[in-house]
Parts: C-alpha cells; structure tokens; sequence
C-alpha cells in the first residue's frame, strides 16, 4: 500500500461528476493511470450509498496499492476499514475523527489560509488540503486564494501538503513554479475523455518536476 508522506497525486471520485454506476469504471481508469491516493467524495448521497460505492471501491484501490479516503463520514470509513478520512473546516475536529477510524486510518483536513493550514498541523492531521488555488465549479462556494501562499505554507508546515482547486494540465507549471510538490486533481479528471491517459501524463510531468519548496 502507497504511503500518504510519498503522494505526490491525489484523485477524487466525486458523485457531483459522475453517477454510481461509473464509479467502478471511474476508479479503474484513475488507479490505472497512476494516482496516488484517491478519495470518495459524495455530498448529496445517502450513507448507506456511500458505503456500498467504498465497498466498491476497496477491491479496485487495494489490488493497486491505494489508499481510499472518505470524505465527511467518519462511521463509514470505520466500517469498510478504507485507508484514510478527510474532513473540512466545518467537520469534526482531527482528534474526534481519529477516535472513530482508529489509528490505522489517517486523517486529512480541508485548509483555506495560511492560518487554517498552520492549525491543521497543531490539530494532528496527517496532510491537508490547501485551495481551491482556482475559482471552481467542484466548490463553487470557496473564494479562490491563488498561488501566492503556496511557496510559504510549505515552509511553515511540515505535513504532506495538497494543492486543491482548478488544478488541471494547463496550469500545472504555474502551479509547480509556484511551489507546489503534491496536487489534488477532480473535475479536470472525471471529465475527460481519456481518464487514464490524462492521469498518466499529469502525473509523469508533477514527477518529472521538482519544487522550489521541497
Ligand atoms: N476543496 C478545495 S477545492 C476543491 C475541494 C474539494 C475542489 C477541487 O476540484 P477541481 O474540480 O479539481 O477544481
Ligand atoms: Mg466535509
């Protein structure tokens, strides 16, 4: 199983992108063409639906050696034993997630300034999220924080950091110049024609690169 600490590409199998019936298709394809870690992100769907589509999940991200997050639903990433939890700033705390998953499941946070990235690292996450760097339509609510605090939030936090939000093939390179090691990719995935094929080129590039940061 891949280690959260050496991800550099991260996958979202996000129900707002594509319906229950391609999730198994969907998770082939984004584990053939090389992420590293890959969550299930399913805001407007029953928790019993959620755990059946994780259920579905696991056999896929398993046999290729990566970790299953579960977004929101602390019980049912302890129920079907996935590798890893996420939660936002309006979720339970780090300490109240690890109490439910245990300690094998690691615990990731949403983070939206430099301030909430710094208090994500005191709470004992074990990586956060940092975005949405972009405006976009997968969290339309979000103001975009752009890429100029990318370069310091990695100096003051030592976690894996993901850069989140509207990152994509044509913003890489001014994603990477600005410091960023590790991204999290949805939309530009779940939409495109070629999942793997996109996957495996976005990810042979953020390898090919190093950061300023790292
Ligand atoms: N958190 C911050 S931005 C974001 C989340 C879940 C959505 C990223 O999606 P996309 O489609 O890659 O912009
Ligand atoms: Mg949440």
């Amino acid at each position: 199983m891949k280690r959260i600490q050496d991800a550099r590409l991260y996958g979202i199998v996000d129900l707002g992108y594509l319906s229950p019936e391609n999730v198994w298709r969907m998770t082939q394809s984004l584990c053939e063409g090389g992420v590293d870690v890959l969550q299930l992100r399913a805001k407007k769907i029953a928790k019993s639906e959620v755990e059946r589509l994780a259920r579905l999940m696991l056999p896929i991200t398993r046999e290729q050696g990566v970790p299953l997050v579960i977004n929101d639903h602390l019980d049912v990433a302890a129920f079907v034993g996935s590798e890893g939890v996420h939660v936002g700033q309006d979720d339970d705390a780090v300490a109240k997630a690890r109490a439910v998953v245990g300690s094998a499941c690691f615990v990731g946070k949403s983070t939206h300034s430099l301030a909430q990235a710094e208090n994500a690292q005191v709470e004992g996450a074990d990586y956060i999220g940092f975005g949405p760097l972009y405006a976009t339509g997968t969290k339309p609510d979000y103001v975009p924080i752009g890429l100029s605090d990318i370069a310091e939030v990695h100096r003051r936090v030592s976690l894996p950091i993901f850069c989140i939000g509207g990152v994509n093939a044509s913003r890489l390179d001014d994603i990477i110049t600005a410091g960023a090691w590790r991204v999290v990719v949805v939309s530009a995935f779940l939409l495109a024609e070629d999942v793997s094929a996109d996957v495996r080129a976005l990810k042979q590039r953020l390898t090919a690169t190093s950061s300023p940061a790292a």
